[in-house]
């Protein structure tokens, strides 16, 4: 899925600002029109998460109504371009009318989806309303409200306001852009890009009624080009780059390819995409990239800051790639959903390598509405690839964080998502981020293996040293089951900011530089781990519960206004130093 670019043949503008917001509790909304447009709303800002906007509303995820007024930009005209209408993200259940016409509904949080809105827009006054929902639910991804007494559950994810089965807030909104887009209505519709050693880019190139077409293509200032004559509605190519200087996160290389349509000697379409030519390989026990092992250090992260929750924040992103940069890390896992594809972009300039994560965590596989889930997860998947399958930042794909999968029906379920993984995308590892360890047998056929422990805090409390003794005894053992490389995707502390200890006790400061120190000194000693991912790089708000003072989860490196606590100084210097 293409992001939408404006140039001399396709154009966006954002809807973002200031909306009209209306709560439904009661449901009337429906019955009582709102989807024709609705009055008494108040203000609210897109995007962002409703919960922090509005004090008494925060912990509401039920019914609410946004709405929006728009008129066509000059120039603009649906008699002869295919206008369309682009939701970032919309967390949890969206339903969208332009002028009263149902357009459709798209349900999952952090993806992208679309409308066309040609039949139905006007010059001017159109009235747009979108039907937000984020209720927790059994068969929903990721699953919420899970009955207490279920056995699927862990003891401690019963108390939780909201009932989450996962450890972060469940803000709810339109949380990304939201776009209106206007292109040719026979367009360019998608570019899948796959590049391989030492400087070959293969196209492809969807297309709506390109008959009579030539399709060109060029790489950058040095214009390797192709033109090809279209039939159908595909097109693909293969670009040879001389001498191509290779993406890697040392060297962020992009290229510009850009893909025109031409019709009797004239451009009618065009879209640039930025491209790295990179490969990566699992060969033994290594993670390659471009033939050369790489160690992943970093984070876990979310999308969270006060009173904008989940939404887009350009500067944050800024802020938190510069952090990143200091502390000395070159990857992160999209814990645990999709980021926003400024992230993403950003990730290719900058030379991080990502981890891309699905929004199934916490998944369960009780017979009840366990179908439903598993479709969710191919949706998710297919959405996914979608849209980050031409990032050269991305680099795998995680389909689950923690499923509780000590139960026969979780192998087949996995096997099945794993399947769909590499059908999509035959040139990227698939992972699983499981706690399951050694009983995790889905990792027979993921292509290497993720954990998430905590030594010394949910167990060994308090007792570095034990904790870490069992970690190193804990891969050991996978490794020689499962003969797969090794990512410990998360470790970590809660630790109150300015509380410090000597000798170090739990949440000081000092316990949790510790812990990290420890721990990467085990993972270090393994020439099958490849990477450590630190939990979390922030501390993040999450629902209220006895374990999380101030609703939030301490273990970030950083607090949540983004300031170093003494391990993340101490990351620093672990991680300037060259692995043994
Ligand atoms: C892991 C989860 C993560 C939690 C973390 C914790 O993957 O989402 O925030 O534990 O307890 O199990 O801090």
């Amino acid at each position: 899925m293409l992001y939408p670019q404006s140039n001399p043949f396709r154009q966006f503008i954002d809807l973002s600002g200031f909306w009209d917001l209306r709560f439904d509790p009661e449901d009337q909304g429906q019955q009582s029109g709102w989807a024709n447009g609705f009055i008494g709303g108040c203000p609210v800002a897109v995007p962002a998460s409703w919960n922090d906007q509005f004090a008494e509303w925060r912990d509401y995820l039920g019914q609410t109504w946004y709405q929006t007024r728009f008129d066509l930009p000059w120039g603009w005209d649906a008699a002869r371009q295919r206008i369309g209408l682009r939701f970032g993200s919309v967390n949890y259940l969206a339903e969208v009318w332009l002028n009263g016409t149902r357009l459709g509904e798209h349900e999952g949080g952090h993806l992208p989806f679309s409308f066309d809105l040609t039949p139905h827009v006007q010059p001017e006054h159109n009235m747009l309303v979108v039907r937000v929902e984020g209720e927790l639910a059994p068969d929903r991804v990721p699953p919420g409200n899970v009955r207490p007494d279920s056995k699927h559950m862990f003891l401690d994810q019963r108390q939780n306001f909201p009932p989450t089965s996962f450890d972060f807030f469940p803000y709810c909104g339109l949380h990304r852009p939201v776009l209106l887009t206007a292109t040719p209505p026979e367009a360019i519709t998608d570019v899948t890009v796959v590049t391989e050693l030492p400087g070959r880019v293969h196209v492809k190139v969807n297309l709506a009624g390109a008959d009579a077409a030539t399709a060109r293509f060029s790489l950058g200032d040095i214009t390797v080009q192709a033109e090809t004559r279209v039939s159908g509605d595909a097109v693909e190519t293969a670009l040879d780059v001389p001498n191509a200087t290779l993406w890697s996160p040392d060297s962020p290389h992009l290229y510009a390819l850009t893909v025109e349509l031409i019709r009797g000697g004239t451009v009618y379409d065009r879209y640039v995409l930025p491209i790295g030519i990179r490969e990566i390989k699992i060969e033994g026990d290594a993670l390659l990239i471009n033939d050369q092992p790489i160690y992943l250090q970093g984070f876990g992260r979310h999308e969270d800051f006060p009173v904008t929750g989940r939404g887009y924040m350009p500067a944050v992103i800024i802020k938190d790639y510069a952090l990143m940069k200091w502390v000395g890390a070159n990857s992160f896992r999209t814990t645990h959903y999709p980021y926003s594809e400024q992230m993403m972009d950003l990730a290719d300039r900058l030379g991080f390598l990502v981890i891309d994560e699905t929004p199934a965590v916490g998944l369960f596989f009780a017979e009840e509405g366990l179908e439903r889930r598993l479709q969710l997860c191919r949706q998710y998947i297919n959405e996914l690839v979608a849209r980050d399958k031409n990032h050269p930042s991305v680099i795998m794909w995680s389909v689950a964080n923690e499923p509780h999968s000590s139960v026969p029906a979780a192998k087949p379920f996995f096997r099945n998502l794993y399947d769909l993984c590499k059908s999509l995308d035959p040139t990227r590892p698939a992972t699983l981020v499981s706690y399951m360890g050694i009983a995790e047998e889905s990792f027979e056929f993921y292509d290497l293996m993720c954990l998430n422990r905590y030594y010394g805090w949910y167990t060994e409390s308090g007792q570095l040293d034990a904790g870490c003794a069992n970690l190193e005894a804990e891969i050991e053992a996978m490794y020689a089951k499962f003969k797969k490389p090794f990512i410990l995707s998360e470790y970590g502390a809660d630790t109150v900011p300015g509380h410090h200890a000597q000798p170090p006790d739990m949440f000081s400061e000092e316990y949790q530089a510790d812990m990290l120190e420890q721990y990467s000194e085990v993972l270090r000693r393994k020439p099958y781990v490849v990477g450590e991912h630190v939990w979390n790089m922030c501390d993040f708000k999450t629902s209220q519960g006895v374990r999380r003072v101030g609703s939030l989860n301490l273990k970030g490196v950083f607090t949540r206004d983004r300031r170093p606590k003494l391990a993340a100084h101490r990351l620093r210097k672990i991680w300037s130093a060259k692995r043994p």
